[in-house]
């Protein structure tokens, strides 16, 4: 960090430029800084969601693209999300509204072999914030962590993450097994991760592919309301 950043009061910084420092506070890993800056654009009236998207995901963007051209490395990226983290943490009770009536239940996790978790929390925060109870197993699950916890927590919904190319396919081994176990159709399968598209959704037999969390939100959703009105048909 130079002098002169020492000298910057991000309270006196207009939106634009608060989020431009944000992005560079991220960038440089400086959590405090990274809660500091959330906690002025609430009090400005800003959504949780918006300070969400725009100042934390917007920000993890150049990161993303900077690890990508080799100009960050992975220390420095870990310092990024710890901050991003930090920021998530103050947005999460907001985003989740307490008392909401529960729609459905989800069990979700980051597939075996990858240890990304930043999508996978803000989806279940989100999740969590529409009103569905979610699982959260966290990162480097094997088929046997999902269908166990899918059976002791009676969910209605699996969502996989997946960030690496080399750790999406093992998508398709969760839910061949399923169908296996003759248990897929129990389920609503919901997949989501960088670098997914729909195409590869359908090719492993997952319900929906989910660009973000907003769409994770809304497809599940749309899936339950499916389900209970096929029920009751
Ligand atoms: Co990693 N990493 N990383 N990394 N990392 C990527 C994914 C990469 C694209 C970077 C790059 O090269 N540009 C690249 C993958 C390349 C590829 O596979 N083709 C990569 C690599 C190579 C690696 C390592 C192999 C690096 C190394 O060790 N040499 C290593 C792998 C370790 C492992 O998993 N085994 C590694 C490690 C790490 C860190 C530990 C340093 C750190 C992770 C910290 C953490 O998660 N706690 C990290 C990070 C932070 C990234 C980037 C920079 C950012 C990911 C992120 O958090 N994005 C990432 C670059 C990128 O994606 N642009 C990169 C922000 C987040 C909000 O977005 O996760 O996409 P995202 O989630 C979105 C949607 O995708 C969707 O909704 C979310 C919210 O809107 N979504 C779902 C996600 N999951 C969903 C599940 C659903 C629904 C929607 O279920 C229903």
């Amino acid at each position: 960090m130079s002098e002169e950043d020492d000298d910057i009061i991000l309270s006196e910084l207009d939106d634009e430029e608060l989020v431009q420092q944000m992005f560079d506070d991220l960038y440089d890993g400086l959590r405090e800084e990274i809660e500091e800056g959330v906690g002025i654009l609430l009090e400005r009236g800003w959504s949780p969601y918006k300070v969400l998207t725009e100042a934390l995901v917007g920000g993890m963007t150049i990161v993303g693209n900077d690890f990508r051209d080799g100009i960050l490395f992975v220390p420095e990226v870990l310092l990024a999300a710890n901050a991003m983290k930090g920021g998530m943490a103050i947005l999460k009770p907001l985003l989740v509204e307490t008392g909401a009536p529960r729609v459905g239940k989800m069990v979700i996790g980051t597939v075996k072999g990858d240890i990304h978790d930043i999508g996978k929390n803000l989806v279940s925060m989100m999740m969590e914030g529409a009103g569905f109870e979610v699982v959260d197993l966290g990162i480097n699950n094997p088929v046997e962590s999902y269908l166990e916890a899918l059976e002791v927590e009676d969910a209605d919904i699996l969502g996989m993450s997946a960030l690496l190319t080399t750790t999406m396919p093992y998508m398709k081994v969760v839910i061949d097994t399923l169908i296996e176990q003759g248990i897929r159709d129990d389920y609503i399968v919901l997949v989501g991760g960088a670098p997914l598209n729909e195409e590869f959704g359908k090719a492993i037999g997952a319900d929906a592919y989910c660009r973000d969390a907003a769409v994770a939100v809304e497809t599940a959703k749309e899936h339950v309301a499916r389900r209970h009105n096929a029920m009751s048909a």
